[in-house]
Parts: C-alpha cells; structure tokens; sequence
C-alpha cells in the first residue's frame, strides 16, 4: 500500500506528465492509457499521450482517443513518465531510451514477469488488466469517476478477461465494471464497437485461417496460420487478425491454442508475432517464455524471426506433451480483491 501511497504523493505533485503504454497496443493498454490521463487532466495536470503505433479501428469510439500521439516531443519537458501495462520498458517501443531521461518513471502494470524498470513500481500481477490497477489509482488520487474514464476502465477489463470468460475474471473486475455500469457506461455499445464491426475482409481472412488449422492427434492444441500471402490476397493488416486466435481456443478439445502471424520485417529479417491463448488449465505465459516473450496464464504470445516451419515444429514438440505447463492454482477470489485502491 506504501508504493500506491508514493505514487499517489508524485502525481499530486507533478506538472507535466507523459503517458505511454505498449506498441501495437490492445484494449487495456489503451484503456488505461486514456482513463489515466483524463483523471490527471482533471486534477489540473498537462497531460500527453504517446503510443508510437496506429490505433486499431476497433478502438476509434474511446474517449479522447483521438489526443494519441506517435512523437513524444522532446523529454525534457516532462517531470514525470507513466508508463501502463508494459512488462518492460522497451515495450513501449521506439521512445524507450528517451523516456529513461526524464526524472521520474511510474511503472503500473499486472504482467507477474515484470521486470520493475520504474523509479516507482506498482505491478500486480492479481490484477485482471491494468485498468483495474488504474481504477485503483485515481481511486486513490480523489478523482471522481466519470463515464469516459469508466468507459475507457470498462474496455481495458473486458477485452483482458477475454469478455469476462478468462479465468482472471474475478471478484473485483466485477465489482469495479459493476460501478462503471452505474456512472452510464454501456457495456453494450462497448461490446458492439470491440467485437462487433468487422469488415469483410477479416472475415475473408478468418475464411483461408481456419481452413488451414492444425491440430496434435488428441485435440489438445490448435495452430492457426497467417501468411503474408492470406493478408494480401484478402487485403488485410496485422490488425485484422485481433482476437482471431479465439476460434482455435473454443475448440471443444483444446487445451493451448497458438496464431502465427507474419510481422512486419525487421532489418529485413522476416518474423513472426505469435498469440498464445490457453483454456485455463495451461500456462500460456510459461509456454511464450521458452521463445522469449512473456503474457498472462490464459494469453500470452511472443516475437520471433526462427523460420515458420521451425516454430510450428517446435509448438507441435511442447504440445506433444503439455504435463509440464499444467497449471495446478488460481488466485484465491479474496487475493484479487485485494487490489482495489
Ligand atoms: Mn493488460
């Protein structure tokens, strides 16, 4: 409680704060970001925005959305750095080594593999989705909750908890959603806007997607592909493919389920982003962490440049066997609730 103490002690005091969360951000990321922001703007503070990627269209309704920007503008003039739901710092992308300048850095985050790359650390890995920790913070700060905030608070818990269904969906991710339900947050017009407005040509995609699944014999994990090719041919982006890895999860059988998707290159190195999604029973996270990347026990994923054929082989190895990354507890409901304020 003494680290949120201190957190909250630095805002109130601060003049000119930085913003940031990860690169190719998804819907906590973003959510936190803007509920952030709003409730220091509210406390009088100057405010910027920064994520160096584009904003996937599924996100264009969130309030203040718009204010997001790609260039952070040079360091010196902030006095302080809140970076949002990043295990580490170069997370947040090109901008990392000129945010390490500016004074103070505030780490709030729910990855467990976070690496405490803050002046000032907050990381709950109990957390649903940093949001709730968010929630928790401008709690803390006397800001009262209006419906933008909540609607941004409201996004980042729904699409983390994979609606609700992950097992991370907990007492308090409830409890919280419940009260922003109360301040006019629709969680309809919310679901709708997330997971409701697909353009054709993700369907074409998802079409050529499944009709490449791969399964192990038992059913127990799912391997979908995307090429380069499927993207061109159906005239898509990497952004399309968002959430698509759910369809191989919602197998019946399945117990770890995995999208391959080719990335855009790098140094002209041909490589791939892969998301991992597990049904509870598998640590998806453990799995991302043998490539390198990290995540949560029902989502995770990771980056990587060994050839497609490689890593599909060596998915296939690890789900010839899954007993090691069987997962044997869950956070007790109490602990989870723990995190508010
Ligand atoms: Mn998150």
């Amino acid at each position: 409680m003494w680290k949120m103490q201190q957190i909250i002690t630095h805002l109130k005091n601060s003049r000119n704060v930085l913003l940031a969360t990860h690169a190719r951000p998804d819907g906590d990321a973003l959510g936190s970001l803007l509920a952030m922001g709003l409730a220091l703007e509210a406390c009088g503070k100057k405010v910027t925005f920064y994520n160096e990627s584009p904003i996937p269209a599924a996100y264009g309704f969130l309030p203040a959305v718009g204010r997001i920007q790609a260039l952070m503008g040079s360091s010196d003039q902030y006095d302080t750095a809140v970076v949002l739901d990043c295990s580490t710092l170069d997370r947040v992308g090109k901008g990392a080594a000129a945010m390490l300048q500016i004074p103070t850095l505030i780490n709030i985050d729910h990855h467990a593999s976070n690496d405490g790359f803050g002046t000032l650390n907050l990381v709950t890995p109990a957390a649903s989705a940093t949001a709730e920790m968010v929630y928790g913070v401008i709690t803390a700060l006397g800001v009262p909750l209006d419906r933008d905030m909540g609607t941004c608070i409201y996004t980042g818990i729904s699409t983390d908890t994979g609606s609700f269904q992950f097992s991370n969906a907990g007492r308090s991710a409830f409890a919280i959603c419940e009260e922003l339900v109360g301040l006019g947050v629709q969680p309809d017009v919310i679901a709708r806007q997330i997971y409701g407005t697909f353009p054709l040509r993700r369907l074409r995609l998802l079409a050529l997607v499944l009709g490449g699944i791969e399964l192990t014999p038992g059913g127990e994990f799912a391997l979908m592909t995307v090429t380069e090719t499927m993207m061109a041919e159906t005239g898509t982006t990497p952004a399309d493919t968002d959430g698509m890895v759910n369809y191989a999860r919602g197998l019946e059988t399945v117990k770890l389920a995995a999208l391959i998707q080719a990335a855009e290159k790098k140094n002209g190195e041909a490589g791939f982003h892969v998301s991992l999604r597990a049904n509870g029973s598998v640590d998806a996270a453990a799995v991302a962490g043998l490539f390198g990347g990290g995540g949560h026990v029902p989502a995770a994923g990771f980056y990587t440049e060994l050839p497609l054929e490689e890593i599909k082989a060596r998915l296939f190895d690890i789900a010839g066997d899954l007993a090691p990354w069987e997962v044997t507890t869950h956070p007790l409901p109490e602990q989870a609730a723990g995190n508010q304020a």
